[in-house]
């Protein structure tokens, strides 16, 4: 069965009526992608300003990404962990060099990823800081995304996505986001075996902390002997104009959680980094997943790698975020639909001048797409704007045209 000849509206028929309604997806239908680009069905070309939840930083199909993709494919994909391959500790040196930990501990998605991140701290607190036997305590920022799994969502403040899904994981405190205050006062209980935390929560609608919360969070971790657990499966392979969002404060977690670009959104990679005296406290049997750790997981991921590095994304997304946000600025100064702009590097949210529960964040994005510009709202009055990071200063002025142009027309009609 081949998809080819089917249209964007059969397509989206078949989803509707094959597939679980766990999305509501922008009515358009991508079938080739390259570079800041992706084509529609019927050949429409848009510039991707979502990159697949910051998967995507290294621009669709990156020819590297793909030749090792290719080249690894033909060789060996998969053994388990059950025996070594030849690719897994060339890929965990590569790794932890790059980002300067002990150890790495390989997963595949990024939600599994928060888990065994979860688990670390609970055994590190257990073996080396002496928590009393199931007494541990994980302390997380309300407003947080941290993904799907139960664990996970026991951390949820969203209804959307705990709604139905009790009982929860008992061992989890949510404080306010941004709350240095609140961070030390949870910290007190001796139980507490560490904080995990967005550098920048973007299903929040991108909310970038004020300037020293990571540093002086971590400082109050450490203080507490708690671990600094940084999720920067969304923030982090350059995309707020840093290697990592913890380098904009210096800030080296103990525990440091990657995933979607990892891999250039080519094969789902994840990865816990951390030094010895935490990542050896999980024995053998203790944790894992089969592809965890696959071979062609591990040629992807240091081809992405590499790419970051050789193409300076992160130098580009912090020269262009600039630009952007200047643009944007410039916009709600003349247009009162848009009241403000935040973001860091390439992840940046503007926010409409409307209520939560309306559509007009959904009615712009509708409107940008029919201008070759495609974007996710997140509520009913944020956008979020997060282009791959191989864009040029030429491209991204062409898309602050399309978005200006798209905002000042639905000014008129809301
Ligand atoms: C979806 C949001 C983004 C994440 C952080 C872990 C995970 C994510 C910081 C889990 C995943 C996603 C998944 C995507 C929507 C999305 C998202 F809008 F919900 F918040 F990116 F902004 N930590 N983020 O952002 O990674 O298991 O999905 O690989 O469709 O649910 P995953």
């Amino acid at each position: 069965m081949t998809a080819t000849h089917l249209s964007s509206a059969e397509l989206m028929q078949l989803e509707d009526k094959y597939g679980a309604h766990n999305y509501h997806p922008l009515p358009v239908v991508l079938a080739r992608g390259e570079g800041v680009f992706v084509w529609d069905v019927e050949g429409k070309r848009y510039y991707d300003f979502l990159s697949a939840y910051s998967a995507v930083n290294q621009g669709h199909c990156h020819p590297r990404i793909i030749a090792a993709l290719k080249e690894q494919a033909e060789k060996l994909t998969l053994t388990s962990r059950a025996f070594y391959n030849d690719q897994l500790g060339v890929f965990e040196k590569y790794i932890t060099g790059y980002f300067g930990y002990d150890k790495v501990l390989p997963m595949n998605s990024g939600v599994e990823a928060v888990e065994t991140a979860m688990k670390l701290c609970k055994k590190w607190a257990y073996k080396v800081k002496g928590v009393p036997r199931y007494q541990a305590k994980i302390i997380f920022a309300s407003g947080n995304f941290h993904g799907r799994t139960q664990a996970v969502i026991s951390a949820s403040v969203d209804p959307d996505s705990t709604k139905g899904y009790g009982p929860y994981l008992p061992g989890i405190e949510i404080i306010p986001y941004n709350d240095l205050a609140a961070l030390k006062e949870a910290l007190q209980d001796p139980n507490v075996a560490g904080f995990i935390v967005e550098p920048i929560q973007g299903e929040a609608g991108v909310m970038v902390p004020d300037e020293g919360y990571l540093s002086a969070s971590a400082q109050l971790c450490k203080d507490a002997n708690a671990l600094f657990i940084a999720d920067e499966v969304q923030t982090g392979i350059a995309r707020t104009g840093k290697l990592l969002a913890c380098d904009h404060e210096d800030v080296r977690a103990d525990i440091l959680i990657l995933g979607k670009a990892l891999s250039g959104g080519v094969f789902p990679v994840s990865a816990v980094l951390a030094d010895d005296e935490i990542m050896m406290t999980i024995l053998p049997g203790e944790h894992g997943s089969t592809f965890g750790g696959n071979p062609l997981g591990c040629a992807v991921a240091m081809a992405a790698l590499d790419v970051v590095k050789d193409e300076k994304l992160a130098e580009n997304a912090d020269r262009l975020g600039i630009i952007f946000r200047q643009r944007m600025n410039r916009l709600i100064e003349k247009c009162d639909l848009v009241t403000k702009v935040r973001g860091k590097g390439l992840l940046n949210a503007i926010l409409i001048n409307d209520t939560e529960d309306s559509k007009t964040a959904w009615n712009i994005c509708l409107e940008m797409a029919n201008n070759g510009l495609i974007a996710k709202p997140t509520h009913g009055n944020i956008i979020r704007f997060a282009p791959p990071l191989v864009m040029t200063e030429e491209q991204l002025h062409e898309c602050c045209d399309i978005i200006e142009k798209t905002v000042y027309h639905g000014r008129k009609s809301v």
